[in-house]
């Protein structure tokens, strides 16, 4: 108690904060220093810079695409900390009966399938898949290779014949992988 970060997120933020996102008031105290201490200009928001200097995220192949879904409901290019916790929030991991409206299997495929539609009309475009592709596996794979993993993708998820990945062909793909799992990022500690 005392520090910088105490003082300024009160009680009432907390409670409200936890009720959305579900982390405890203990995380929340943690994120919310974690927080401050990336936000180097004390205006009490981020700018993607400041993103930048989360080490689990720069060395994230889709550190880019993540650093941009935390902008998406921002309208001035600054996020404060409850629209950082709200994005946080899809990548906490799933307790048994803990269950929270933003981080479950549906949120969390939502918003990965976000990270993939580079230009928002609901589908995954062959060049938007390939783009992705590349960013995860980098220059280890030739472009043709690439090219046809992502052909093949699209031929295969695509039930409805328009040569795009809707949001049904995403989740039906994903079916049975652990999309929980993976889209569980370790923020704390
Ligand atoms: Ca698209």
């Amino acid at each position: 108690m005392g520090n910088k970060s105490s003082l300024l997120l009160r009680e009432e933020e907390i409670a409200q904060i936890q009720e959305d996102t579900g982390f405890t008031p203990a995380q929340i105290e943690r994120l919310y220093s974690r927080f401050t201490s990336l936000d180097r200009s004390d205006c009490g928001t981020l700018s993607r810079e400041d993103f930048l200097r989360i080490p689990e995220l720069a060395i994230n192949p889709l550190c880019d695409r993540i650093v941009h879904s935390f902008f998406t409901d921002s309208n001035d290019d600054r996020v404060n900390f409850r629209q950082f916790m709200q994005v946080l929030a899809r990548f906490r991991t799933i307790k048994p009966g803990k269950d929270n409206k933003l981080n479950s299997r549906e949120e969390k495929l939502r918003f990965a399938f976000k990270m993939y539609d580079l230009d928002d009309d609901e589908t995954i475009s062959k060049d938007e898949l390939l783009n992705i592709l590349h960013m995860m596996v980098g220059a280890n794979i030739s472009q043709d290779q690439l090219l046809s993993i992502a052909e093949r993708t699209i031929l295969e998820a695509d039930q409805s014949g328009i040569g795009k990945i809707t949001f049904e062909d995403f989740c039906r793909v994903l079916e049975r992988s652990d999309i929980e799992k993976k889209m569980s990022i370790r923020f704390l500690n």
